[in-house]
């Protein structure tokens, strides 16, 4: 007894000198990862935000970007839509300029309303419309323009939670007033744009994408093509990956994009994997089944499908087509070898969806 009681009085005493010298035995360490959750947010309660933040926040004080963030419930810490994946809707108002700045974090913005609004990036001004993904790769100075008179709205994308997660978050502002165009408008899309032909002796800006913008109205008729032609797949509808011409890989180093249609009707199969998503709705309705959730969508929803989360998505609509934009961490997962991906087996590939998020009611 008397050795049993000095053999607890010395394992606890271990203890103790290991937590005051920040040590921890690794049989007591529990390892989670952050709780990534699904989520969705519509369309009407962000617009209602961010309508509200253009009449009470100017730019660039106190709001360098007027840009309302799509923050996960799971990590309210992590400022992500999922632990690598920022995105936020930004309004600029008509004869606003978000001045120029530049950081580590690879940017994109995915155009939602607005016409006559653009982002000048290093030197070259690039017109943005409703679709359009234009891209603003790491350490490029941008800043944004609406010559309109009416409201720009858009959905960022950026890696920030990736990158303040690896501490290598630096941003500097541009302490010169406006961005100095030193390029052709649209320069980078007339060059880059058809994908298969490049100029000869263009040096790009920077490392990252030569190609700054995809049109819209260059993807849509793409898509279709395909889809004629039936390339279809089991999880995703029929998908294009917004590539980078200039070497046929991810659209950033860190994240990917992609536009998915879903025909009428269609119902994919299900699907996890490690690399998480957040998907913006461009056209239809529908819904996502994540984990046994049904997460129902309409024109201009957001939500996401975190990582390692049996997921699969439903064309509410039996005459329309859908469309799906989506950003992922591929490319991240890709670089480290950490991309596994698994189909779902039982049921003929489905899931039974046992509840519907309410999004009135969300937590
Ligand atoms: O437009 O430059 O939503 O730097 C967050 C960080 C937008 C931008 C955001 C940014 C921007
Ligand atoms: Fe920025």
């Amino acid at each position: 007894m008397a050795e049993d009681s000095d053999r607890a009085t010395r394992l606890e005493a271990m203890y103790t000198d290991m937590a005051a010298h920040s040590l921890e035995g690794l049989w007591r360490m529990e390892r989670k990862g952050p709780d990534v959750r699904p989520y969705l947010w519509q369309w009407d309660t962000v617009h209602r935000a961010v309508t509200a933040a253009g009449e009470f926040v100017d730019i660039p004080y106190p709001g360098e970007r007027r840009a309302v963030a799509l923050v996960n419930p799971g990590i309210p810490g992590a400022l992500g839509s999922t632990h690598a994946i920022y995105t936020a809707i930004q309004l600029v108002r008509p004869g606003e300029v978000a001045r120029a700045h530049r950081h580590t974090p690879n940017a994109l913005r995915f155009m939602i309303e607005g016409a006559g609004v653009s982002t000048t990036v290093e030197g070259e001004r690039v017109p943005m419309y409703a679709g359009d993904l234009v891209l603003t790769p790491n350490m490029l100075w941008h800043e944004h323009r609406n010559d309109s008179d009416a409201d720009a709205v858009w959905l960022d994308g950026l890696d920030s939670p990736l990158v303040f997660g690896l501490a290598a978050a630096v941003y500097e502002p541009f302490e010169d007033g406006f961005i100095t165009e030193t390029r052709p408008e649209d320069h980078s899309g007339r060059s880059y744009g058809l994908g298969t032909v490049r100029p000869i002796g263009y040096e790009a800006p920077a490392k990252g994408s030569p190609l700054l913008v995809y049109r819209w109205t260059a993807v849509e008729p793409a898509i279709q093509r395909m889809a004629e032609d039936g390339t279809d797949t089991e999880f995703d509808g029929v998908s294009i990956e917004y590539v980078n011409p200039g070497n046929g890989g991810h659209t950033l180093s860190t994240m990917s994009c992609w536009m998915t249609m879903l025909r009428p009707g269609e119902h994919t199969k299900a699907h996890r994997h490690t690399y998480s998503s957040v998907y913006h709705v461009h056209r239809g309705k529908g819904s996502t089944i994540i984990d046994g959730q049904r997460f129902e969508w309409a024109e201009r929803d957001s939500f996401v499908v975190p990582p390692w989360t049996w997921h699969e998505h439903v064309n509410a609509s039996d005459s329309d087509i859908a469309y799906l934009f989506s950003i992922n961490d591929i490319p991240t997962l890709e670089a480290f070898n950490l991309n596994r991906e698994e189909p779902l087996t039982e049921n003929g590939g489905h899931q039974k969806a046992t509840s519907v998020f309410d999004p009135e009611n969300p937590n």
